[in-house]
């Protein structure tokens, strides 16, 4: 029974650097733990369990870093990969740590810092696809505004349009085969990001000129910061074809980021995203943006990583549980049951079926005092998620 729990390649779960490598500094406070260096940080993984390591360029190769200095990191965390069989399933670019980017990246006013942006962007792709990576990320830390007085929301909107029709080109022209994904966040750090949520990514997506490449990595706690239901968010992002890749992580509603272990705080939500995720078949990274607390020492961020992909395990087996509970699923059969009465009404629009339907007439008491027991399907789930059925 307990190996169901143990992480396996094919679950590809995956961790940042930055996740499992977070010191625990906080606006508030020192960093708490030793910071190790990336080779150390891909054992740690291993050791876990993990499948995958993604990292933002200076993750890996600090910014300031020379030639050299990168030619030799970059061959030293290809030995711990091979050493570990961990692969590097995505990359991206940090785009809010340096100064530099104190008003934004792409969506700055200032010439010179989108240019910047662009040429760290470019060789930020290079260091992925020397990696491996398929999936290249883009979270607009810094892509936003204190004040509307500052910043016109349709330049920022062209500018990263033309960002991202630019990169799109260039991975074209490298041979790389990115797919690119966008994630969305409400604020913080910024008062207001630009296209807050992953339903304003996938709108924004179809304005790009290679929108085929381009789809969304959303985020539990970036949705839930914005009070939103995410695995409804997910479902639209699918139902697009657009959920390239998706971070996982836990937080309290509608406050600021708190990156919390996956299924740490919303086991319903968390229950649903998972039953979401292996009922349509996804079949991308399960990757885990979140970070241990701060009262931890690394054998707390070991813990942190493994509740992570336990929690997920223990989840996907309850997703299961549900799918073949006969009394939970003769309900659901029977409140989808089609109805051959209306089934003429539906599908595609004729003058003769508008002209029926318009004609009809609904038992509007009847079918509105129907109880449709509700109260008791999600109470068999609850029953369900404690244990207890
Ligand atoms: C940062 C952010 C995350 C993003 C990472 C990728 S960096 O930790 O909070 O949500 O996914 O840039
Ligand atoms: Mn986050
Ligand atoms: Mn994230």
């Amino acid at each position: 029974m307990s190996d169901l729990y143990q992480p396996k390649p094919e679950h590809k779960f995956t961790f940042g650097l930055w996740t499992v490598g977070s010191t625990g500094r906080d606006p508030f406070g020192e960093p708490i733990r030793q910071s190790k260096s990336p080779v150390e940080l891909v054992h740690l993984l291993a050791e876990v369990g993990a499948y995958g390591v993604n990292f933002h360029d200076n993750d890996l190769v600090p910014i300031d870093a020379t030639p050299g200095e990168r030619d030799q990191i970059v061959r030293d965390f290809k030995q711990a990969l091979k050493e570990t069989g961990l692969t590097v399933p995505m990359a991206t670019t940090n785009l809010f740590y340096d100064p530099i980017f104190k008003d934004g990246a792409f969506t700055s006013n200032d010439p010179k810092v989108r240019a910047f942006a662009m040429q760290k962007t470019m060789r930020a792709m290079d260091l992925g696809a020397e990696f491996g990576a398929k999936v290249y990320v883009f979270w607009g830390g810094r892509e936003g505004v204190e004040s509307d007085a500052t910043k016109n929301p349709l330049d920022g909107l062209k500018y990263f349009r033309e960002a991202l029709d630019f990169f799109c080109e260039y991975s074209i022209s490298q041979n790389y085969g990115f797919k690119f994904a966008l994630e969305a966040k409400p604020n913080e750090p910024r008062g207001d990001l630009y296209l807050p949520t992953t339903g304003a990514m996938l709108g924004f997506i179809t304005t790009l000129q290679h929108a085929d490449m381009v789809g969304v990595n959303p985020e539990f706690a970036h949705e839930q910061m914005a009070g939103l239901n995410f695995m409804h968010a997910v479902a639209q992002a699918w139902d697009a074809g657009k959920l390239f890749h998706i971070d996982l992580n836990d937080q309290n509603y509608v406050r600021f980021d708190q990156d919390w272990r996956f299924g740490m705080q919303s086991i319903k939500q968390a229950f649903f995203m998972v039953k979401f995720l292996e009922d349509v078949g996804y079949d991308g990274s399960r990757h885990f943006d979140a970070h241990a607390f701060r009262t931890e020492d690394y054998e707390g961020v070991k813990d942190f990583a493994r509740g992570c992909m336990r929690t997920y395990l223990i989840l996907k087996e309850k997703a299961q549980q549900f799918n073949q509970d006969k009394e939970i699923q003769a309900m659901l059969a029977e409140l989808t049951a089609e109805d051959k009465e209306m089934t003429p009404y539906f599908g595609k629009f004729s003058p003769e079926k508008a002209a029926a339907l318009k004609a009809h007439n609904f038992d509007r008491k009847a079918i509105s005092s129907r109880g449709l027991k509700y109260e008791r399907l999600d109470q068999l789930t609850v029953d369900l998620l404690l244990g207890v059925r």
